[in-house]
């Protein structure tokens, strides 16, 4: 029993000694021909030494720890559907994330972004969430991203319905002050109350309002669709001071330069990116709580969030992913995708 215990007590202390050490990248994951200035970040596990469909499934097979101390960026999971008014499942959202992100490649071919060669990122698994109790939920998030934002990390969230955003917002306001928002969506979600409650994923943007957490002028929402109710739906948004872009504005025309007047609307100042998977057309993710056709391709989300490159970045999420919705997974392959694009445009990416 004693020499099982000591032998217990040894692989603890070499698993805390490589975890130690998890800036030094193992040399199977990392050859140097793929990976130039590697050795002080961490590196994704690379499919082409390592089977892809092995191992335990972190966010773009990235290590996993269990705090933000040391991280210029981690994802996190937050599994919740208690917010959601229609179709349930958004609380499998994080972990079908993972699974389908088993995909990703370290580099964007696309903008040449290699954010494992300038930044520390991690998987920092999920928030302890309450599935009983939407309030207390709320207080955990805010709670645990006071935490993650205290070390100085960028939080990069799977939700979860989007519910989210608002304590997430508290916390990043409470550090920031009034931050500028990128908000991609089908809907507004800026209700009011709904069946009495004020804490759902319709109204996270009206109680941010309502609390300062946001710089009113230096709000977008894109990509805003679907039956209201009333025929201006958005004329809230626009008293706050929000451009509003509903997505026939969108609609068979590339992005770009949208996103150029977005980017000197949001100024220098800090800005947070939330992006709700019911912004792309249901043809492209049907995997969602509250789908609406007519909505942005794949490629008009990736202009989006590659538009928002050289913004102040201080905290993006992807939420809205329902697995249950979706059984081919291509939903959950798209916010993936998504996620790897709002890494590599935080201030920090080194480009080629
Ligand atoms: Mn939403």
């Amino acid at each position: 029993m004693l020499s099982l215990g000591r032998s217990w007590i040894l692989a603890r202390a070499v698993t805390s000694r490589s975890s130690a050490n998890r800036a030094r990248p193992d040399p199977r994951s990392n050859p140097s021909r793929t990976c130039a200035g590697s050795g002080r970040f961490n590196v994704p596990t690379s499919a082409e030494f390592v089977a892809r469909v092995s191992g335990i499934p972190t966010m773009a097979k990235l290590p996993h720890q269990e705090t933000a101390d040391g991280l210029d960026a981690a994802f996190v999971g937050v599994p919740i559907d208690t917010g959601t008014s229609n179709r349930p499942g958004a609380r499998f959202g994080p972990r079908q994330i993972r699974g389908e992100s088993a995909l990703l490649r370290p580099y964007n071919s696309g903008t040449r972004a290699a954010p494992y060669e300038s930044m520390m990122v991690a998987d920092i698994g999920d928030v302890n969430v309450n599935l009983y109790d939407l309030k207390d939920t709320c207080k955990r998030i805010r709670a645990a991203y006071r935490k993650i934002l205290a070390t100085g990390c960028i939080p990069l969230t799977m939700g979860g319905d989007h519910t989210i955003s608002y304590p997430i917002l508290q916390a990043v306001a409470e550090k920031r002050g009034p931050v500028g928002l990128v908000h991609v969506d089908a809907h507004a979600d800026t209700g009011d109350v709904t069946l009495g409650e004020k804490i759902a994923h319709g109204t996270p943007f009206r109680r941010c309002v309502e609390e300062g957490l946001l710089d009113c002028k230096r709000v977008v929402q894109i990509g805003l669709r679907g039956t209201g109710y009333s025929a201006d739906a958005y004329e809230w948004s626009r008293a706050q001071g929000f451009r509003v872009v509903q997505v026939e504005e969108c609609w068979f025309k590339s992005l770009a330069p949208l996103m150029a007047e977005v980017r000197a609307q949001m100024g220098s100042g800090p800005v947070y990116l939330s992006f709700d998977i019911d912004a792309l057309d249901p043809g492209f993710a049907p995997g969602t709580g509250t789908p609406e056709i007519a909505g942005l391709t794949p490629s008009q989300g990736l202009e989006i969030i590659r538009g928002c490159r050289g913004l102040n970045l201080v905290g993006c999420d992807l939420v809205e992913v329902s697995p249950p919705y979706d059984t081919t997974g291509n939903t959950a392959l798209a916010g993936a995708n998504l996620l790897f694009e709002m890494l590599c445009v935080l201030p920090k990416i080194k480009y080629y």
